[in-house]
């Protein structure tokens, strides 16, 4: 299963662009099987397409499970599921933070490669509509949405600034331009003004992403960046937001 979902990830790059009219977009899940497996069987017949924004494993010990969940629905509807790349999907968290042992434990010290090939195979964005999709924000080096086209491939943690900008930064409606997350070396806090500069830009509606800890939803800039968490972890409501044209749905799982 990991080899044809690397397969197919590999034959499309880092930015996939789609058009649909009905889209779920499911935030965080971290090994929450049960979030996972209500999407698939509830929601999923119902859309034309179902976007992943990332952070699948870690925090639990049912990443395996949860990968392969979703896994199986991508390689049977390749065109219809979409599985974005989050900074969870690495050996910089999956090392601290459970993966990397889940892993060991299962299947053996050799089998934690697989999972780094499929993991730098995924892409880092989707154009949905006139959506851009990412797992964490916008990136201080990125101004033609083409350029993620161009990110280098199988980035195992990823080392490329811009890589990982985009799997780590994060939305803050009081910063002005670009400046240096709490999260560390590398990672960012993105402003209203880069924000409305990149949309108008580059001729897109809003930013949905996931990445940090909501009570299912947070809505800032006006809309124009959705945070969706889907995750149990931090005991708050798992959200999935739904896409019909132009209106919004919000699901609690
Ligand atoms: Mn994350």
């Amino acid at each position: 299963m990991i080899k044809k979902a690397t397969e197919i990830m590999r034959e499309r790059g880092p930015l996939l662009r789609m058009e649909a009219r009905t889209v779920g977009f499911v935030g965080d899940t971290h090994t929450a099987l049960d979030v996972t497996d209500k999407v698939i069987k509830h929601y999923f017949p119902l859309l034309d397409k179902l976007v992943f924004l990332g952070d699948y494993v870690d925090r639990g010990d049912t990443g395996v499970e949860n990968l392969v969940q979703i896994l199986s629905i991508f390689i049977k509807n390749p065109e219809k599921v979409i599985v974005l790349r989050g900074n969870h999907e690495s050996p910089l968290t999956n090392l601290y933070y459970g993966f990397y042992s889940e892993v060991t434990k299962k299947f053996g010290s050799d089998a934690y490669v697989e999972f780094e090939e499929l993991f730098s195979s995924m892409p880092y964005a989707a154009l949905v509509n006139k959506v851009l999709c990412v797992h964490g924000g916008l990136s201080n080096g990125i101004r033609d949405v083409e350029e993620i086209e161009m990110l280098p491939s199988y980035d195992i943690n990823p080392d490329d600034p811009q890589a990982f900008q985009i799997l780590w930064n994060d939305p803050r409606e009081e910063v002005t331009g670009f400046v240096p997350s709490e999260r560390g070396d590398g990672a960012f806090l993105f402003g209203r003004d880069v924000t409305e500069e990149f949309l108008t830009h580059n001729d897109l509606t809003r930013l949905i992403r996931g990445h940090e800890v909501a009570d299912g939803f947070r809505f800032d800039m006006d809309g124009k960046v959705i945070t969706v968490f889907s995750s149990r972890y931090h005991h708050m409501s798992a959200g999935m937001l739904v896409m019909s044209g132009q209106s919004l749905t919000k699901i609690y799982l």
